[in-house]
């Protein structure tokens, strides 16, 4: 996958032209597309296995299907480009492996019991492209389902295998990730994994590290994450809330 030292820049959107109904003539979004992704480097990052081999949106062969298989419902501009779900981003082209939805999967993995052990953790790894910490999660692969995914995923970044174990499903949807576009977006699957205590975990693959922070409100896992000189990872909060919820309530 391309490496992002910062967060693509995109044109400010005023609320009311956010959708694409709002006629917008003049809206010039920024090509956020990395040069892995351009004519000249696509065959390459095809060949590693990450991107498809597409261009541009014209030349997707199975729209209809996709359309149809999609987690978040799309429609297609006057050119049969994909449309973001959520509207307008600021931003254009191409900054993930596929063109439209782009399906990822997030497994939550808290360790302890509040009531019992009167503390609680959540497994994070350190992204190398952002360098935030991100719940351990990454892209479903072609023919893979969601529920693999989430065990493949937390095996390979932080080595912890929990492939014997039934998560609770928190969260289907779009995720706010910096490398959406107008025309590529990121919808997840976000599990919930329980375990009675921490185990083992070391960052690998895509992650520089793993670690287990406390988590008994989102307040204190933010707390602890900046105590270590880090930063969370925007886009997960929403996820991480989610299950802060699931566990007490409000977090
Ligand atoms: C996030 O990007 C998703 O929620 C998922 O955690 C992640 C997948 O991208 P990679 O980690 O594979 O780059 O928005």
């Amino acid at each position: 996958m391309p490496t992002n030292d910062h967060t693509p820049t995109a044109v400010p959107i005023p609320a009311d032209l956010k959708p694409w109904t709002m006629s917008w003539p003049y809206y010039r979004p920024v090509d956020i597309t990395p040069p892995e992704l351009t004519r000249k480097r696509l065959p390459d990052s095809v060949r590693e296995g990450w991107a498809e081999p597409y261009l541009t949106p014209e030349d997707v062969p199975n729209w209809p299907d996709r359309a149809a298989r999609a987690l978040v419902p799309f429609t297609f501009d006057a050119y049969h480009w994909p449309l973001n779900p959520t509207g307008r981003t600021g931003k254009t082209g191409r900054n993930l492996g596929k063109w439209g939805e782009n399906l990822a999967a997030d497994p939550i993995v808290v360790a302890g019991d509040l009531d019992r052990d009167g503390e609680r953790y959540v497994l994070l790894i350190q992204r190398s492209d952002t360098g935030q910490w991100a719940i351990p999660g990454g892209m479903v692969d072609p023919g893979e389902t969601a529920p693999a995914a989430l065990v493949r995923e937390l095996r390979e970044e932080t080595g912890v295998d929990l492939a014997g174990h039934t998560p609770t499903i928190l969260f289907t949807g779009y995720v706010d990730d910096p490398r959406n576009s107008d025309h590529a977006w990121i919808c997840t699957t976000a599990a919930l994994y329980r375990l009675p205590h921490t185990v083992l975990a070391v960052g690998a693959d895509d992650a520089l590290a793993a670690a287990w922070f406390p988590f008994a409100t989102m307040l204190q896992l933010g707390d602890a994450v900046r105590m270590d000189g880090g930063l969370l990872y925007p886009a997960h909060l929403p996820l991480l809330t989610a299950a802060c919820d699931r566990l007490d309530g409000v977090c």
